[in-house]
């Protein structure tokens, strides 16, 4: 072992010899336990950044423990590899998606495995290669097959100079990111997954995932968006039209005094057609399909509208219910058509007041009656019933009830429940994706790819076009084809690809066999390894990737190829890496190189005043604080790095970049070096104690109690709740006790075997932290074998004991005194010695205490 600790040196050693030795790759062995621990694999966006670092390194320590437990430990990395930022940059820098992609990939795997990562590398996914897709476009037939897989017209944004459809990240306030022109709303036809089918289970189970997070769950169940109420029929006066509306306020009908349908309703044309509002509600239509049609900015939008010229009935009221059409209304929502009770809805309400239609209140507050010409604002509480037959004078929500059995029993409704979770659609007019394997045909219509032809592989001799268009549709040996079904020669491809989301709603099961060339898995490995026990990623993944991921694996269930339906048991949302930022009273927000350091004192550049440190922000490329992984391996080395991520805060909450956390971080593992070396020659070749600890003198029975206490804390740490960070300070706590232990401490042996322990006890619980660091003394004390093949250290109940507690006495909350006693006396003896205590009595006196508390082990406080 040399002298000084020279990270370089040994993490190099070490990641060449688990290669070589072939240390993280696993097999199903259907006769041990397995533990499928997985990170969400990372977009090969160029170099991996400290959030990646943390993500990894937290995974890592949990899949080594898991290991050292004598678990089958499945721990694999791969690529997410399809999408958008590949297409940029090929435009930016004229080169191929593809050639920057695998570029990329080749040297992010060389980064991870730097960082000696513990991933079998032989199980490694590229979700942008043929023999990975090729299972999507088979699973995606399948679908079809099934019917969970459809085409229908929906909406995109679409750029009109540029030709192109935006996705939503590509709209900045309307306007097209590339040439700033105002982005419109076009309809495409587009692939569609189903998912809707399964918006009942999903949301059910939320409440059966008692390993995630409670706040991830409440995300997918809101995303889902469950609403229970009446879906209630409007007939359209003169016409045999009826206009279904779904409403969550079904006592309020009586109130209903018009209707809105959304811009896009099919019936809004039809119905103006004619009238002399036909022009009027034509402009709206075109108006309203240049903005942003999402519920969130729609929310934020001034409520407007016009009137389509026809109405509907009320019918419960026989009421004529002018139609409008409406900026809130969503068709996207419930079925596009909002029956408006302007007295009890605030939306409502104020079209009313716009539009000046009648208000007409049908539940009164307790105690009040509302008078609609003095209403400010709806009233959406509950109350009693007015205005409504024969249901006036009841509580609104037991006549709901009522009313729903009416509208049933004449046909006019029924009971009926909506959910905010729209169908997943799939289709992105874009090229860097993986094609979906249909053809259409002029005779034949919507063909599937047979299966023998597939993959369908993605062309990679195309260039992509200016504005980002796809060249898909323009590259005739790619987009012609012959139809499977007549053999016309001029059928034409699907030329739309898929969604990245759907690649990575099924790599956890492909990790399981990724070789596999018969299917998408192999069902055995799959039994074997899935679900994921562990599943470690940000909290921006919290809804769609998990809600996906849960959704593939229902259909995956229902074809019939697996038996769970959950493929995560449990999930660790990790927090951001932040940094502080610097801001200059005249000059605001500073960069870091806009900053100088004089005795301890930042100062701006610009103007020389004293900067004041503020709000800790995430790392990012824009703020130009992101602190680059490859400097801190440099510098540092892996274990280091790795060290400092789990011990500056727990995995769950941000952790707050400092620089002088990394310094301390490097000095504990030098501190440990220094130590080892000066205890290895004494230790070497004898056993580890494991003798009676009652007869070890004092400063070994401290130092061995320790060592068997801290096994136990970080044990514990690790399982319950992998809190490193307070896993790391016990060790730090057990190195301090060590240094305690001198030269001339017990006999030799009792020393020697005692610092023997105490020292494996260091190794083997820092190892899954600081792999090659902790390897390389492993190896300095004389074991061959690697660190994961040693079982995880066992703590001896009997060596726990703490013989006596130090107790603390404090009179009307003031420390008085404090004397040592044994462990777990009973606290009537604990109050006597306490009220013995010389200096105690001074306070206390004759007096006697009106109370005395005791906490076991630690205080007794006196109120006199
Ligand atoms: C009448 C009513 C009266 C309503 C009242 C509310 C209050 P949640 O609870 O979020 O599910 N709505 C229905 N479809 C809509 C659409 N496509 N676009 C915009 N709004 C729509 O919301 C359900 C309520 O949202 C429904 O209940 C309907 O307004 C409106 F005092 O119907 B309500
Ligand atoms: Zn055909």
């Amino acid at each position: 072992m040399d002298e000084q600790y020279d990270p370089r040196k040994i993490e190099q050693k070490w990641q060449e010899e688990w290669e070589r030795s072939h240390l993280f790759e696993v097999d199903v062995q259907a006769d041990r336990p397995k533990y499928y621990l997985l990170e969400m694999f990372p977009y090969p966006s160029g170099k991996i950044h400290m959030g990646h670092v943390r993500n990894y390194t937290i995974g890592d320590v949990v899949a080594r423990y898991k290991r050292m437990q004598g678990f089958n430990v499945l721990h694999p990395m791969g690529w997410d590899a399809f999408g958008m930022p590949a297409e940029n940059a090929a435009i930016a820098n004229n080169t191929h998606p593809a050639e920057w992609t695998y570029d990329n990939i080749a040297y992010m795997r060389n980064q991870l495995k730097q960082l000696g990562f513990s991933y079998d590398w032989s199980r490694e996914v590229t979700t942008c290669t043929p023999d990975y897709y090729r299972w999507e476009q088979w699973l995606f037939l399948k679908m079809y097959e099934k019917g969970m897989a459809y085409r229908k017209e929906a909406y995109v944004n679409w750029c009109e100079p540029c030709q192109t459809v935006l996705a939503n990240e590509q709209v900045e306030a309307g306007m097209c990111w590339r040439c700033g022109q105002p982005v419109r709303q076009k309809k495409l036809n587009q692939w569609f997954f189903r998912i809707t089918d399964y918006a009942e289970d999903l949301l059910v189970h939320c409440d059966q995932l008692p390993g995630w997070p409670e706040k991830v769950t409440t995300m997918q169940k809101n995303w889902i968006g469950r609403s229970q109420g009446a879906e209630i029929r409007f007939a359209v006066e003169e016409s045999d039209t009826v206009i279904p509306v779904f409403t969550t306020r079904h006592d309020t009908v009586f109130g209903a005094t018009f209707m809105c349908l959304a811009p896009e309703h099919p019936l809004v044309p039809q119905l103006a057609a004619g009238t002399e509002q036909a022009a009027a509600v034509s402009d709206f239509i075109e108006r309203i399909s240049l903005q942003e049609r999402t519920s969130k900015a729609v929310e934020t939008y001034e409520k407007e509208g016009v009137f389509t010229g026809k109405y509907c009935i009320n019918p419960v009221t026989g009421r004529r219910m002018p139609i409008y059409t409406a900026n809130f209304a969503l068709m996207e929502y419930g079925t596009g058509a909002v029956m408006s009770v302007p007295a009890h809805d605030q939306r409502d309400f104020d079209f009313a007041r716009k539009y000046d239609l009648p208000i007409i209140p049908v539940v009164n507050p307790e105690g009040e009656t509302l008078v609609a010409a003095q209403m400010t604002e709806a009233y959406a509480g509950d109350g009693l019933m007015v205005n409504s037959g024969a249901f006036d004078g009841q509580p609104n929500r037991q006549a709901m009830e009522k009313i729903a059995d009416l509208l049933e029993a004449k046909g006019l409704g029924r009971r009926a429940i909506s959910y905010r979770l729209r169908d997943w659609g799939i289709s992105r007019q874009r090229y860097w994706g993986a094609p979906i394997p249909m053809i259409y045909c002029d005779t034949c219509g919507t063909v599937p790819v047979p299966e023998a032809d597939l993959p369908i592989v993605l062309p990679e001799d195309a260039h992509l076009l200016a504005g980002g268009r796809s060249p898909l549709p323009t590259l005739d040996h790619f987009a012609r084809t012959t139809c499977p079904k007549c053999g016309r020669t001029d059928a034409r491809r699907e030329t739309d690809t898929m969604d990245t989301f759907v690649e990575s709603s099924w790599y956890f099961e492909r990790y399981c066999s990724p070789k596999c060339n018969e299917a998408m898995f192999d069902r055995d490995a799959v039994a074997y390894w899935m679900p994921v026990d562990q599943y470690i990623g940000g909290v921006e993944h919290a809804i769609l990737h998990l809600l996906y991921s849960r959704y593939f694996t229902r259909v995956l269930h229902d074809i019939g190829l697996i038996d769970y339906k959950e493929p995560f048991t449990r999930l660790l949302t990790q927090g951001m890496v932040c940094k502080e930022t610097m801001s200059c009273p005249q000059h605001g927000y500073l960069f870091p190189e806009q900053a100088r350091e004089e005795r301890g004192t930042l100062y701006c550049t610009l103007c020389d005043r004293p900067i004041t440190l503020g709000r800790v922000e995430k790392m990012s490329k824009s703020k130009r604080n992101v602190v680059d992984p490859n400097v801190l391996l440099e510098r540092y080395g892996a274990d280091t790095t790795r060290l400092f991520c789990l011990f500056a805060a727990p995995p769950e909450r941000d952790l707050e970049w400092s620089d002088q956390g990394v310094e301390g971080s490097a000095r504990f593992l030098n501190r440990v070096w220094r130590l080892a070396g000066t205890w290895l020659d004494v230790v070497q070749g004898v056993a580890s104690y494991d003798g009676p600890v009652e007869s070890l003198p004092d400063t070994l029975r401290q130092t061995y109690r320790k060592a068997h206490q801290t096994i136990e804390k970080v044990t514990r740490d690790i399982e319950d709740r992998f809190h490193f960070n307070t896993a790391i300070s016990a060790v730090m706590e057990l190195v301090n006790q060590m240094h305690a232990v001198g030269p001339d401490d017990g006999g030799a042996d009792q020393r020697k075997g005692v610092m023997r322990h105490a020292l494996e006890t260091v190794i083997l619980l820092l190892s899954p932290i600081v792999p090659h660091f902790a390897q390389e003394l492993w190896h300095a004390l004389g074991h061959a074998q690697s660190t994961l093949a040693v079982p995880w250290p066992v703590w001896r109940k009997d060596a726990l004991v703490q013989e006596e507690a130090t107790i603390v006495v404090q009179v009307n909350g003031k420390l008085r005194g404090r004397f040592t006693t044994a462990v777990d006396t009973d606290d009537d003896t604990v109050k006597q010695l306490a009220l013995a205590d010389e200096r105690v009595q001074k306070f206390v006196g004759d007096k006697a205490p009106k109370k005395i508390v005791v906490v076991k082990n630690k205080l007794v406080n006196i109120v006199v």
